[in-house]
């Protein structure tokens, strides 16, 4: 089963979204195999986004990201890399639609609530930057046939 590692970032934690967002994927149909609120190194920041690195906003977005408390979750489910970053709209403030979670609650490009890995190789490197294996867990759900 795929897994994808999403994080509500510093301004998401601050605007009590966290549990809006949970219950989102939870709704969807996805399962929550793992979960803490927690501050993240500078190292794991920059590791987390050395895509980026070298571009003129990484020193804000690494500023940013380690700011404040994040809510770093491991999310269980079919195509659930693809179909998160759908239900969390695009980067960009001005084209995330409405009904996705950008597009419902996010004003700014940088400060864009919630961060979802972008392919399995992501997910699988950014579930291990902030996650050690025993948090992950492995559990029964009331799984539906139409889900
Ligand atoms: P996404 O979070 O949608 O996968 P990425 O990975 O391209 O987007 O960018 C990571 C983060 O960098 C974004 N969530 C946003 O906070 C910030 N970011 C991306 N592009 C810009 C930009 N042009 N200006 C400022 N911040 C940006």
């Amino acid at each position: 089963m795929e897994q994808t590692f999403l994080m509500v970032k510093p301004d998401g934690v601050q605007r009590g979204l966290i549990g809006e967002i949970v219950k989102r994927f939870e709704q969807k149909g996805f399962q929550l195999v793992g979960s803490k609120l927690m501050l993240i190194t500078r190292e794991q920041a920059e590791y987390h986004y050395a895509e980026h690195k070298g571009k003129d906003f990484f020193e804000m977005l690494v500023n940013f990201i380690t700011s404040g408390p994040v809510f770093a979750m491991v999310w269980e489910g079919d195509q659930v890399i693809q179909l998160s970053r759908t239900m969390i709209g695009k980067t960009n403030a001005l084209e995330a639609t409405p009904g996705t979670i950008r597009g419902d609650f996010a004003v700014h490009t940088r400060l864009n609530l919630i961060h979802g890995s972008d392919s399995p190789e992501s997910a699988e490197r950014e579930i291990n930057n902030f996650f050690r294996p025993e948090e992950i867990m492995k559990y029964e759900k009331n799984v539906q046939p139409w889900i």
